[in-house]
């Protein structure tokens, strides 16, 4: 979660590294919509604007944000992209097993970083409510899809 100091779309220009001739994969939970596309549309922008052509963007979309494992598994096996932005929004109010999904996709998300050489972003923004999801998504803290876009330009810009 941003803190109350830090906004998520802030970001020192001359510090990011080019995405020219970068591959992008997004994935996207279509649950809580209101708040993933507006994530989904920030780290596109943030991406272009830092040199990925659009048409090197890929973008999919799962049910609900367990199933970014799924698509994003799927984009890594690929060999497709160079990295790989996972989108979606779990809200605690609204959801039981609030903690089972959160625990889930970071796991999921986790190992596929562990096991495979494609940086996957982890873009779930997880919440006690609706408010700090908008705060968030292009609101007060600014957009968690910015800061997404920008941490895939730099893990795709070094030989690890
Ligand atoms: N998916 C999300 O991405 N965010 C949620 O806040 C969310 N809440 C859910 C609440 C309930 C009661 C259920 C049944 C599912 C929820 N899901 C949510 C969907 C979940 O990630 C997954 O798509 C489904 O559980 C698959 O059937």
């Amino acid at each position: 979660m941003a803190t109350e100091l830090h906004n998520l779309s802030e970001y020192d220009p001359t510090k990011v590294p080019s995405g020219k001739g970068k591959k992008i994969g997004i994935v996207y939970a279509e649950w809580n919509s209101d708040i993933t596309y507006a994530l989904r549309d920030g780290a596109i922008a943030t991406l272009i604007s830092n040199g990925v052509k659009r048409e090197e963007i890929t973008i999919k979309s799962v049910p609900g944000s367990f199933e970014l494992i799924y698509g994003a598994s799927q984009m890594v096996k690929s060999n497709k992209y160079d990295s790989i932005i996972a989108i979606g929004c779990v809200i605690r109010g609204d959801t039981p097993h609030f903690d089972y999904i959160c625990e889930g996709v970071t796991a999921g998300l986790s190992k596929l970083n562990v096991e495979y050489n494609t940086p996957v972003i982890f873009g779930l923004i997880t919440t006690n409510n609706l408010q700090q999801a908008q705060e968030r998504s292009g609101g007060r803290l600014g957009n968690k899809g910015d800061e997404c876009a920008v941490t895939a330009l730099h893990m795709m810009s070094q030989e690890w």
